[in-house]
């Protein structure tokens, strides 16, 4: 637990003299009855503390020394008879590492008595929370968000532990699957979803990353599909794009394969424009390179693809060919979150060990510059996690073929 009580201390170090700084968690969100959403902890709120548990306050104080208080559920015995074993108060401190540690119903009457107490008062909801609308003050020289993007931009040793595991359950998992695809005729896209929700789960994922896209046909060109819960035509193609999480941290992954084990001449001439496009990035990427150039050499490359084969017109603007037929990043940060926060793009540079998805896409809709209408409706994204180095990159997630050739021997076999 270490970790946690070391990225508070950095965070303490920056706050101003005389400064409280109140961190909100993630709260469990009411379903119906006595029915709750699945419950997730904010990225940001788990970086500092490594806390699991619902409707948790941690305080940060500078003021003649550097402190933290964590407010808690604690051994509630309504809450752990419904919900399940809290931790206590006593292992909060012991074990988690904070100064101190208080039943969460404390927390707004300790806060009257204090808060007048600090020169700044910065209050910093993980998830916008109604409860704590009017509590919310800013302070202009405390970002603490800005931060924590800042820290969980770089991952440790330990954080890179979780995320090869990940992705190493992820990409079994979709090997997995595109094998059963081949072996039991799937016929609606849910057989694909549960797949590899089996598989993962099979292999020890603690849960999904996120919610799978497993799409058939023309449903792959909707970025986030999620109904999955078409029948699969015949001749068309999934794309899945699924992960995995391991100790909190995400695997984000997507490949495109032909339900019949054999890509059409259209569908082979997508995949491998955008195949070829996801190689020459994957090529490019080392620290120091800013991620812009990566998303323009992939815009590049898919633009000219489908120029050179005749698929949209000849005399094009390249920019309303990538907002009709790609229109999305070629990467983001991968880490706690499957979006983990990072610079915006044009100032995001590649440092060593930040992990980033590479997934270039193309997605054949109906479109005034499309020339070939055989095209229409195919899309294709293909999708990897790369631990950047400082003279290359390594692929976590090459385990799962790539190669247009590869993937329909995997599916012969
Ligand atoms: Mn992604």
């Amino acid at each position: 637990m270490d970790q946690y009580k070391e990225r508070r201390q950095t965070v303490l170090s920056r706050m101003p003299d005389n400064a409280m700084v109140v961190v909100t968690g993630a709260v469990r969100q009411h379903q119906s009855a006595d029915q709750y959403y699945p419950f997730q902890q904010t990225g940001d709120f788990y970086y500092l503390t490594g806390w699991t548990e619902p409707d948790g306050v941690l305080i940060l104080i500078k003021q003649s020394g550097m402190r933290s208080i964590l407010f808690h559920t604690g051994e509630n015995a309504h809450d752990q008879r419904w919900h399940g074993r809290n931790i206590s108060h006593g292992d909060a401190i012991q074990i988690y590492g904070f100064n101190q540690a208080e039943p969460r119903e404390k927390f707004d009457k300790w806060l009257a008595q204090h808060r007048s107490k600090f020169e700044h008062v910065h209050f910093y909801m993980t998830q916008v929370n109604p409860r704590y609308q009017s509590t919310n003050s800013q302070s202009s020289n405390i970002e603490i968000k800005t931060w924590l993007a800042e820290m969980r931009l770089i991952k440790s040793e330990q954080e890179l532990a979780h995320i090869r595991r990940a992705c190493s359950i992820t990409t079994q998992a979709h090997r997995l699957t595109i094998e059963a695809a081949a072996q039991s005729q799937f016929e609606n896209e849910r057989e694909v979803a549960a797949t590899f929700q089996y598989h993962s789960m099979m292999l020890g994922a603690d849960r999904l990353a996120y919610d799978t896209i497993a799409a058939s046909g023309d449903n792959a060109c909707i970025l986030h599909y999620t109904d999955n819960n078409e029948d699969i035509k015949a001749g068309s193609c999934i794309l899945l794009d699924a992960g995995a999480s391991c100790g909190s941290y995400a695997a984000d992954v997507t490949r495109t394969w032909p339900i019949s084990g054999q890509f059409s001449r259209e569908q082979a001439i997508i995949y491998d424009i955008v195949f070829e496009a996801h190689q020459s990035c994957f090529a490019m990427l080392k620290s120091g390179v800013k991620m812009s150039d990566v998303q323009k050499l992939s815009q590049k490359m898919l633009v000219d693809g489908l120029i050179t084969h005749g698929i949209v017109e000849k005399e094009c603007d390249s920019d309303t060919v990538f907002k009709a037929f790609y229109g999305h990043g070629v990467g983001h940060s991968l880490g706690l979150d499957v979006h983990d926060p990072s610079p915006p793009r044009g100032a995001f540079e590649l440092r060593e060990n930040v992990v980033v998805t590479l997934e270039p896409g193309l997605y054949i809709t109906s479109h005034e510059l499309l020339k070939d209408k055989r095209f229409l409706g195919i899309g294709v994204r293909l999708e990897d996690n790369c631990l950047v180095k400082t003279n290359g990159a390594l692929n976590l997630t090459q385990a799962v073929p790539i190669k247009r050739s590869e993937i329909e021997l995997l599916m012969r076999k």
